[in-house]
């Protein structure tokens, strides 16, 4: 009994705290801060990374934000305690990225009963609730999938294609899946999910080489899952970029260093860099001025051969 006193006294204890840090502080040029709750997936992919840098150097005090960042560490249900917390703490705006698209209904509908904008970043929702954000940033993922799926049937009509699928469920996963199957469904041999990390990504391929031995082209839904896939690839014998053309997306250092080296032949970019993006829409909402619904971030493609150390080195990520 004398726990659950002593719990109880520490849960109010916090929810107060959290209650005390509704009041409005000051930024370096005296305007008051915009409070922002930003709940993150976690650190899966060197995208993700990334992202968050990106976020987290744009959402900034000197730029006229109080940030709480919530790493999810890539569970569904830490994101929505976290935007639960949001609501508590009186956040003025909440800004997420949803780690697939379900399951969010009830803690969206909390967040609209609190009267609290949602900038929804990178992935979107699949839900019930009307009008459930004001405004989404992110990339056009079913692009991205056609523009890898155009690629191998230009240069790979008859290719056996294994694909590495991300997160199941996610929006990145449906849609660059879609785009890819409008050119190469019929190509497809097999299929498994590497969550977007390289080590599920090399045990998914270690798996498929077994049971595939005639698939000559990967299509992985993130360079993260094709670095894996090359381990794997290399530990079989085969030469990856050679006996197995390798196509990924997002476009990260280390997958460009892959595609200089000929081990990935072409890479779909997927921008993490939009925490700018993100913070002057963050900024047009709070001060109730008008945004686009949707604002795509813009990618472009990189081949083997093309591509070049001079352009790598002046990336930012
Ligand atoms: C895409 C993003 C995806 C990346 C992966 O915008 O959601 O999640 O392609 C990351 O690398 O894990």
């Amino acid at each position: 009994m004398k726990k659950k006193l002593l719990a109880l006294g520490v849960a109010a204890a916090l929810s107060l705290s959290l209650a005390a840090c509704t009041t409005p502080e000051e930024g370096t040029n005296g305007d008051t801060l915009i409070k922002v709750g930003f709940s993150q997936i976690g650190s899966e992919s060197g995208w993700r990374t990334a992202n968050t840098d990106s976020v987290k150097a744009s959402l900034s005090k000197d730029n006229g934000f109080e940030l709480t960042f919530a790493d999810a560490m890539g569970k569904q249900e830490n994101q929505i305690k976290a935007l639960r917390d949001f609501i508590t703490a009186g956040v003025d705006v909440i800004s997420f990225t949803p780690i697939v698209e379900t399951g969010w209904d009830q803690v969206l509908q909390e967040i609209k009963d609190a009267g609290i904008p949602v900038v929804l970043v990178d992935r979107l929702v699949d839900t019930t609730v009307e009008d459930p954000y004001v405004t989404w940033v992110g990339a056009d993922f079913r692009l991205e999938g056609q523009l890898a799926g155009q690629w191998v049937k230009e240069n790979y009509p008859d290719a056996k294609i294994f694909e590495l699928q991300g997160q199941l469920g996610s929006g990145a996963q449906i849609e660059r899946e879609l785009g890819f199957h409008e050119y190469m469904a019929a190509n497809i041999i097999g299929q498994a999910t590497g969550n977007f990390n390289r080590e599920d990504g090399k045990v998914a391929m270690e798996a498929a080489l077994a049971k595939y031995p005639d698939m000559n082209l990967l299509f992985a839904h993130n360079d993260d899952m094709g670095l894996g896939a090359i381990e794997a690839i290399k530990a079989a014998g085969k030469v990856p970029g050679v006996d197995i053309i390798i196509v990924t997306v997002d476009g990260v250092k280390a997958g460009l260093e892959a595609l200089l080296e000929g081990e990935i032949n072409y890479i779909v970019e997927c921008n993490p860099v939009f925490g700018d993006q993100i913070a002057d829409l963050i900024k047009k909402v709070y001060a109730d001025e008008p945004v686009n619904k949707e604002n795509i971030v813009v990618d472009a493609t990189f081949e083997h051969g093309t591509f070049t150390q001079e352009e790598l080195d002046q990336r930012k990520y």
